[in-house]
């Protein structure tokens, strides 16, 4: 079935992490999150992939081409974020109109077999159980079992099924996509899927596994997911007096030197370097051409492209934008005294991660000064720079809405 990825956000909640790159292109294990999605989708029974883009949109386009895994894929431009009906209307002129057309989100992980029975049948929405559904949209179903709606935020939720973001729409929709603005000032999707609930039998399909991938944290999350899929395998240079443990991924032209002790699931990338005498462990990528040096210990994190760790430092629960550079003995602070799941400021509010392991978010080009200490939560700007001794305490990203 011909599909539309919407891959336009800023990804804002992602800063400082989105400043030079979409959120749809931040890295899952070996490759950007919107690549899960569409091969996801090629796998589910995608014909052809229209991936709508905006923000920093060249960098989607260079890196899919005109074709992946022999489905065509083609890209649609929606200049500015007007909603996710706007974003779908921008790709109509790519689609069949006497087609049915699934819309996936671009920045959200969907287990394969369930967007198959998606993807295997007439109009549906994907939705996913989660304990407390009040600050979403959640689906409502008729007598027949089929889905009448979705009610965004409800005090009294009427399931504990949450909108996933994954739609087959009739060929008809294709039409509908002219919707009033919302209140909240977009044209939002949920409008053309209201009207299709009153034309058709609308399905809810109930995802097994499913990820949005909005906030930090969650980009955590994604690659521990992916990471967990993964088979060992090495390929690239090992000494031998190094140890290697549980599923590890040692791609071509990685180097792993002596006295190295690694506990998978984690995957080094073509380019990187670790050790000697590093021990890294549970979930964590070492991107391309990354430097993890002697006596650093890397936990559960995701170092970009070029980020380098070189010595005597700790990182635990973090993700480093490209080309972060630690100070000898740069230490990452990831849990509370009192136990309590670390916060991080998101768009100006001090939120939970729900995570009691949490560590620092810190954007290309980091660089910090020997003996610094990086607090639980703290995201640093993109090239932000920290003394030798500092400690930081608070975050330095800056979230007003005219630093887009
Ligand atoms: P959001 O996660 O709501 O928006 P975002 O990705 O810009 O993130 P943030 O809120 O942090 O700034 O978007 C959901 C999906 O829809 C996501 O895949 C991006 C896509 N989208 C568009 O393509 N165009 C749009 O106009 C909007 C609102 C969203």
């Amino acid at each position: 079935m011909q599909t539309v990825i919407l891959a336009a956000g800023r990804g804002t909640r992602m800063r400082p992490l989105t400043d030079r790159r979409p959120k749809p292109m931040l890295p899952v294990v070996d490759k950007p999150l919107v690549a899960h999605t569409a091969d996801a989708a090629i796998d589910a029974g995608a014909s052809s992939l229209t991936l709508v883009v905006g923000y920093e949109a060249d960098d989607v386009r260079s890196y899919f081409g005109t074709e992946r895994g022999g489905v065509p894929v083609e890209f649609a431009v929606q200049e500015k974020q007007r909603g996710t009906a706007d974003a779908v209307r921008a790709a109509a002129s790519s689609l069949d109109p006497e087609e049915p057309f699934v819309v996936l989100n671009g920045d959200a992980l969907y287990d394969v077999p369930s967007l198959t029975t998606l993807y295997d049948g007439g109009a549906a929405v994907g939705s996913y159980r989660v304990d407390d559904p009040r600050s979403y949209g959640v689906l409502e179903t008729d007598s027949d079992g089929f889905v009448s709606g979705v009610i965004e935020k409800p005090e009294n939720p009427p399931s504990d099924l949450i909108n996933a973001g994954a739609y087959v729409f009739p060929a008809e929709a294709q039409t509908w996509l002219n919707v009033a603005e919302s209140d909240r000032g977009e044209l939002e999707l949920t409008d053309v899927l209201a009207r299709t609930c009153d034309e058709f039998d609308v399905r809810g399909v109930a995802f097994d596994r499913w990820l949005d991938v909005g906030r930090p944290w969650e980009l955590l999350e994604a690659n521990e997911w992916k990471l967990g899929e993964l088979e060992g395998r090495v390929d690239g240079d090992v000494s031998e007096r190094a140890e290697l443990d549980g599923t590890v991924v040692v791609e071509e032209g990685a180097t792993v030197r002596s006295g190295v002790v690694i506990d998978g699931p984690v995957l080094v990338r073509r380019g990187a370097s670790v050790g000697p005498n590093a021990y890294i462990r549970g979930h964590t990528v070492v991107g391309e051409d990354a430097k993890v040096g002697h006596a650093v210990e890397v936990k559960n994190s995701v170092l970009m492209e070029g980020a380098t760790v070189g010595h005597l430092s700790y990182v635990g629960d973090s993700l480093l934008g490209r080309d972060v550079n630690f100070g000898a003995g740069t230490k990452v602070a990831n849990l509370r005294h009192d136990g309590e799941p670390v916060r991080q400021m998101l768009k100006g509010e001090l939120v939970s991660s729900g995570r009691r392991k949490y560590g620092v978010i810190l954007g290309d080009g980091v660089k910090t000064g020997i003996n610094a200490s990086l607090n639980a939560g703290v995201r640093l700007p993109t090239g932000g720079t920290v003394k030798p001794g500092e400690s930081v305490l608070y975050d330095r990203v800056d979230d007003a809405p005219d630093a887009d």
